[in-house]
């Protein structure tokens, strides 16, 4: 058979990591099967682009994966799909949840085939063999012979074959100027950041979050080995073909058992597979100096830190005690002085916020070293506690809010201030932490670093204003460009000075800039299609 695996954008922001399912799945394909990917946020396609791509590719199965987030548009292409006889199957985080929904028992209308529960990667195989002699059932659930709930060790995991997998549509760099930097020090022709996962699950069990229910509380790690020889794989890779690859490490809590972390990263470090990583880890496991040494030695260089509220009685509400906001100035400390930096993420609107929270919170983050925080909306997912909380006390505003995926909106009323109000402290924190006066702080807080180090915090900040403000084409770069020209004023003219432009952008990737991330700027900024990135909320 030949199966298209196909991931759909949200329509307003475009990520630029594939998505590591359509990966594991292409591996875990029985032998005999052609399996082509599509990646929406790289290849854009509508539902007459999808229909004549599987049309004009002969494809006879098609497997959709989506988030809440992009499941209407994931709906509209399967439909178009099954338009043209080809049976769909999806799966992924809210078809689990939502299951009747996505096969039309919810008395709307059917939109898959079939639907794969929770994590596929024993059930995938046999939903192959199902669709190839034409008998798929509706729904797949990974049990055991005996009936119960069974989630892969992780200890078989399937090796992705990097080394082969057309990963044309995951290069970062513009094509205008790929010839001239494949020719740049160790080669930049090509730059891609690849998902890699250590390890599933997470105990935590935050009251918005679909990861405990989803994965399980019982955390699965691979083994040091088989993440070890992923990362060779991936810089054979990249040398081979005088690029780059970065890894971001997509394990909910990349250190939520710090004796494996720390066993992980020195076997990491011994076996000289360094790569540029991020990773995502509550402040709660940064405490300790010896894996914020390690973190920095195997490579890391951005950690996202779900911080969510500086607010104690929020985060007791959210079930995240655990994070202490009062030390979250000494672990970014902690970070910095190693040359890692954060992504700080908070969530506004939750029921404790007042107006004024977004001002109050960046009071606290203007303290700390500069990183790159971002702000979003408590948003009820399915089948969260949040949600069934919400739902029960008749405050769902809009309970299924994502038939209609209005980007930066909220769900329900927040206790002590109005939707509108919630919505404006967003705007407040992203108009304030972004501004041209907030870039320029965030560049002199390096004043003592080497100049690279300046352009990258620079140039991330600029990529990251554009999750909240989209900035697609050339008159909205120009014009951010304007807003900032004393800061790249600032920073050409010291270059100059220095001599570190001189001769060719080499110079500049000789000193110590966490040069993966400058490179994704650049490519975004070159590109200058809006294309951005979206953290979950840790
Ligand atoms: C990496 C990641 C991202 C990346 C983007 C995704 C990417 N390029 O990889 C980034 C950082 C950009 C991101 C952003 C966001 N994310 Co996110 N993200 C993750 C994370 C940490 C890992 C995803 C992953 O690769 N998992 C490992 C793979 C193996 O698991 P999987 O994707 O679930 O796939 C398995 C099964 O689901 C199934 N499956 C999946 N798809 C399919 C398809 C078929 C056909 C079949 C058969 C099976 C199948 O099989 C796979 C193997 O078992 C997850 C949490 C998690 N641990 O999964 C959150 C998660 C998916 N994100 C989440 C959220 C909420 C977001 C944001 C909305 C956050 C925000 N407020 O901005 C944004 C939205 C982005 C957007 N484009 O609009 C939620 C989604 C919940 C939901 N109900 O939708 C999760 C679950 C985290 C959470 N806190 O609850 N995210
Ligand atoms: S928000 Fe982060 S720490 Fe909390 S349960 Fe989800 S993955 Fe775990």
């Amino acid at each position: 058979m030949k199966i298209l695996l196909y991931n759909p954008d949200n329509g307003v922001t475009r990520n630029f990591m594939p998505h590591l399912w359509m990966f594991l799945l292409q591996a875990l394909t029985p032998p005999g099967h052609e399996v082509l990917l599509v990646d929406g946020n790289a290849q854009s396609m509508d539902e007459a682009g999808i229909a004549q791509f599987v049309r004009d590719n002969n494809i006879e199965l098609v497997g959709i994966g989506a988030m809440t987030r992009m499941i209407a548009k994931a709906y509209r292409m399967a439909d178009a799909v099954r338009a043209t006889g080809v049976p769909v199957v999806m799966g992924g985080p809210h078809v689990t949840e939502m299951a009747d929904e996505a096969l039309g028992r919810d008395g709307g209308a059917r939109h898959a085939d079939a639907v794969a529960l929770g994590e596929a990667d024993a059930t995938w195989p046999r939903i192959v063999a199902d669709a190839a002699r034409g008998e798929l059932k509706d729904v797949y659930a990974p049990v055991d012979a005996f009936g119960q709930e069974s989630k892969p060790s992780l200890k078989e995991y399937p090796v992705i074959p990097w080394e082969s997998i057309d990963l044309k549509q995951f290069n970062l760099v513009p094509k205008a100027v790929k010839g001239t930097l494949q020719k740049i020090g160790e080669g930049w022709g090509t730059f891609r950041l690849i998902p890699v996962e250590s390890g599933r699950g997470c105990p935590y069990g935050c009251e918005f979050c679909t990861v405990t229910g989803f994965f399980g509380d019982s955390i699965r790690f691979r083994t040091n080995e088989s993440v070890v020889n992923e990362l060779l794989l991936l810089k054979a890779r990249a040398r081979s073909e005088k690029g780059q690859m970065a890894v971001f490490f997509i394990d909910d809590n990349f250190a939520i058992n710090i004796k494996r972390t720390k066993s992980l990263l020195r076997d990491i470090i011994a076996a000289g597979a360094q790569v540029h990583w991020v990773a995502q880890i509550s402040a709660n496991l940064l405490r300790d100096e010896e894996l914020v040494d390690l973190i920095a030695a195997s490579g890391g260089k951005w950690i996202f830190i779900g911080m969510e509220s500086i607010d104690p009685a929020n985060l007791k509400d959210m079930n995240k005690g655990f994070n202490k906001p009062g030390e979250y100035g000494a672990v970014l400390e902690r970070l910095a002085q190693r040359n890692v930096y954060a992504i700080t993420s908070f969530i506004f609107g939750m029921d404790n916020d007042t107006t004024g929270v977004a001002e109050r919170t960046l009071e606290q983050v203007r303290t700390w070293p500069p990183g790159l925080p971002i702000f979003g909306l408590l948003t009820p997912l399915p089948a969260t506690p949040l949600y069934k909380r919400l739902e029960k006390a008749g405050r769902l505003t809009r309970p299924k809010h994502w038939q209609e995926f209005i980007p930066f909106a909220m769900a329900h009323t927040p206790l002590k201030m109005s939707i509108e109000e919630a919505h404006a402290e967003v705007n407040y924190g992203w108009d304030q932490a972004y501004s041209a006066e907030a870039l320029a702080h965030a560049v002199e807080a390096l004043n003592d670093q080497p100049l690279g180090y300046r352009v990258n915090i620079f140039l991330a900040r600029l990529c990251f204003r554009g999750i909240y403000f989209p900035m697609m084409g050339k008159m909205a770069w120009l014009k951010v460009i304007a807003q900032n020209r004393r800061t790249i004023f600032k920073l050409v003219r010291e270059g100059f000075k220095a001599g570190a432009w001189r001769g060719a952008p080499a110079r500049i990737s000789a000193s110590p800039v966490p040069q993966a991330e400058a490179v994704v700027a650049i490519a975004q900024a070159a590109g200058g299609d809006g294309r951005t990135i979206a953290f979950p909320a840790d």
